[in-house]
């Protein structure tokens, strides 16, 4: 890792678990490419050292796990979610990772953050996490492939309504859901996920991955025409080279609300 990565992610190797801190606070843990970058580097060191299971967290203390992509990052006039930007990138990174990836939510998780903790295979909890997607705040086009996560991970009742109102699902709502599968104290948080990472590291790696490797054919298996595909990025082409989605960044950088008039 290189020194602006290393700055904003810091890793740990116990025995066969391998955890990754996002240390970003000043920027409430935004994914900026460094950070992005970080995941991945980590995830391949992890690979190369035997590692079986990976814990993803913030530092201690964090109010907010992670703000989601870093909005000064988001490129204009292209496609901001492009199957090579980093976000895309680590989402893949975490999803081939040959063992169980945990996310460990210590507060609040914003935007491409919570596709990249639904894109974990276990998100483990404290009172104060909580779970938002919010490209419509920036009139940005989601993408497919991010869409689907969020379908696989709590249907589509609720995976249209984080979409369509942004609004953060918290803690408790979230266990109920299925978003959580642990809610804890939050002085538990870390012990609680690292003793489960124990008991994965405890079992066979070889048979873990195979079952891993399934899972993510069986829920990314969705027959789709290339004519559909190709509307699909018309559709998402004429957002991101909207005025709104323009206006949408504009107004987070100049910290007012965005007045978002429809083209
Ligand atoms: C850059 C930031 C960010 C940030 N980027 O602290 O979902 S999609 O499709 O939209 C996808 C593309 C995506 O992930 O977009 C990003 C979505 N994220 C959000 O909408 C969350 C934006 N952030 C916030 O709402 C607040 O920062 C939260 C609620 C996370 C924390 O609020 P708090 O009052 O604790 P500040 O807002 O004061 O932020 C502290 C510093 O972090 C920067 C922010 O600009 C500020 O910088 P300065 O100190 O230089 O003013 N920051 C926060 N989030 N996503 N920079």
């Amino acid at each position: 890792m290189d020194a602006n990565t290393a700055s904003v992610v810091s890793t740990n190797i116990r025995g066969k678990i391998g955890i990754i801190t996002i240390c970003n606070q000043k920027k409430r843990n935004a994914l900026s490419k460094a950070v992005l970058d970080g995941i991945c580097l980590a995830l391949s060191e992890f690979e190369r050292s035997r590692v079986t299971v990976a814990v993803l967290r913030a530092e201690a203390g964090s109010q907010v796990w992670s703000a989601g992509h870093d909005i000064s990052e988001l490129p204009l006039h292209t496609d901001p979610l492009g199957f090579f930007d980093p976000l895309e990138a680590a989402l893949r990174a975490v999803q081939n990772f040959p063992g169980p990836v945990l996310a460990m939510v210590e507060g609040t998780v914003w935007g491409g953050a919570c596709d990249l903790a639904f894109t974990c295979d276990i998100l483990i909890g404290e009172p104060g996490s909580s779970f938002a997607i919010t490209p419509v705040k920036l009139g940005l086009p989601y993408n497919a492939s991010g869409i689907m996560h969020f379908i696989n991970r709590v249907g589509l009742n609720i995976a249209k309504e984080m979409f369509f109102t942004a609004d953060p699902i918290k803690a408790e709502r979230a266990l109920n859901l299925g978003i959580l599968n642990h809610l804890v104290p939050k002085p538990e948080l870390e012990s609680f996920t690292l003793a489960m990472a124990e008991r994965m590291a405890s079992h066979s790696a070889l048979s873990i991955s195979v079952i891993k490797e399934q899972f993510r054919l069986l829920t990314n298996a969705h027959a789709i025409t290339p004519e559909s595909f190709e509307m699909i990025q018309g559709m998402r082409r004429k957002v991101y080279l909207s005025h709104d989605y323009a206006e949408g960044i504009k107004a987070f950088m100049e910290k007012r609300a965005p007045v978002f008039e429809g083209n």
